[in-house]
C-alpha cells in the first residue's frame, strides 16, 4: 500500500495513494459507509500506532462520482470514518500538488458531505471553500462532574460539534492533558443527554476557546477528535463550526478575515460568505509539508497489525 504523509499545521494527514481496500462505486458517503463497518480494523491500523502515529488522520483517495471533481476522499481517524476534514483536505491538496495531479489554481474535491474547493496558492499554500455549515443550538448547559456548568453551541461544519466559547481550563500546551480531560467529560455527557446534530448526526468533536496568544490572534483553540488526540491544527471543520456561530451571533462581517491559533500556536485565516439564511460557506487557509512518501506493509502475522489496543 502506497501512502503520502503530511502535515498540515502540525496535524498529521495519511493518503492512501494505491493498495486500500475496495469500497465500491456507490455514493462517497456510501463508500465511506462500508469502510466504517467492514474495514474497521485495516483503517485503524493505518493511522494507529505501530504503523501510523497519535493523532493522525488517514485519507483513501477514490474515483469521484462527480466528473468536475479531481479527486474522491474518504476521512477517518483512530475510531471513526469522519464526514470532512479540513487540514486533512489541506493536505490532499499539497499531495495531490506533490503527485503532480493538480496544478496552482482552484480544484473540486468530493468528500461524503459534498463537494469542497480547495485552490492551491503556492506548493504548500491552500485555501478550503468548505461545505455550508451551520449552528444548530445555541448556549446548551451541561452540568460537569469537577468543572461545573458549561455552555455551549451545537454545529456543523462537516462534523458535528460541540463549542465551548469560554473554556473552563485555560488553553495553553501546558494544559494538554487537563483540556483533553475536561473535553472527553463534555463529550460524555453529551452522549448522556443524547444531544445529537440533524438526522441523528454524532457530536463527535469538542472544541473549547481562549484568549489568542499572538497579537494578531482573534482565538486560540482546543479540539477534541473522536480517537481523543487533540487537534494539532486548529481543525478546519471546526473552525468552519464556529465560523457559522460567530455569523449567527453577528460577531464577525462577512468576507472579514480572522486569525485562528490552534492549542500549539499554528494558525489558519479564516472567512466566510453567506449562503442561505442559516448557513454559511467558509474559507480556511493554511499550510501542509509532505513529509514522507512510503510502502505501508501490513504482515497479517504481525499480531500488533491491527493496531496497539489498550483496554
Ligand atoms: O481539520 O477538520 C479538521 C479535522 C477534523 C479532525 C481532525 N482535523
Amino acid at each position: 500500500m502506497q501512502v503520502i504523509d503530511s502535515h498540515t499545521e502540525g496535524e498529521p494527514t495519511r493518503v492512501i495513494v494505491s493498495g486500500g481496500p475496495d469500497l465500491g462505486s456507490g455514493s462517497l458517503a456510501e463508500r465511506a459507509k462500508i469502510l466504517a463497518t467492514e474495514h474497521k480494523d485495516f483503517y485503524r491500523s493505518v493511522v494507529s500506532e505501530p504503523y501510523g502515529q497519535e493523532a493522525m488522520v488517514g485519507v483513501i483517495l477514490v474515483e469521484p462520482v462527480d466528473p468536475e471533481c479531481v479527486a474522491g476522499v474518504i476521512y477517518f481517524d483512530a475510531a471513526a470514518v469522519i464526514g470532512m476534514c479540513g487540514h486533512g483536505t489541506i493536505g490532499v491538496a499539497a499531495t495531490l500538488a506533490h503527485m503532480g495531479k493538480i496544478g496552482i489554481g482552484t480544484h473540486k474535491i468530493e468528500t461524503p458531505v459534498g463537494v469542497v474547493e480547495v485552490t492551491l496558492s503556492d506548493a504548500n499554500t491552500v485555501t478550503v471553500k468548505n461545505v455550508a455549515s451551520r449552528r444548530l443550538q445555541k448556549d446548551v448547559r451541561l452540568e460537569i462532574d469537577g468543572v461545573g456548568t458549561v455552555s455551549g453551541d451545537i454545529a456543523y461544519g462537516g462534523n458535528w460539534f460541540f463549542i465551548v466559547d469560554k473554556s473552563p481550563v485555560p488553553v495553553i500546551p501546558s494544559n494538554i492533558r487537563n483540556l483533553t480531560e475536561v473535553s472527553i467529560k463534555i463529550r460524555e455527557a453529551i452522549e448522556t443527554k443524547q444531544l445529537t446534530g440533524t438526522d441523528g448526526g454524532i457530536i463527535d468533536h469538542v472544541v473549547l476557546y481562549g484568549p489568542a496568544l499572538s497579537k494578531n490572534g482573534h482565538s486560540r483553540n482546543f479540539v477534541l477528535c473522536p480517537d481523543n488526540a487533540y487537534d494539532r491544527s486548529p481543525c478546519g471543520t471546526g473552525s468552519s463550526a464556529r465560523l457559522a456561530c460567530l455569523a449567527a451571533d453577528n460577531r464577525l462581517a462577512p468576507s472579514e478575515e480572522i486569525i485562528q491559533e490552534s492549542t500549539i500556536g499554528s494558525s489558519y485565516r479564516l472567512s466566510y460568505q453567506p449562503s442561505t439564511s442559516d448557513t454559511i460557506i467558509p474559507n480556511i487557509t493554511g499550510q501542509a509539508f509532505i513529509t514522507k512518501e512510503a510502502t505501508l506493509m501490513m504482515n497479517p502475522s504481525d499480531p500488533l497489525k491491527n493496531g496497539i489496543k489498550l483496554s
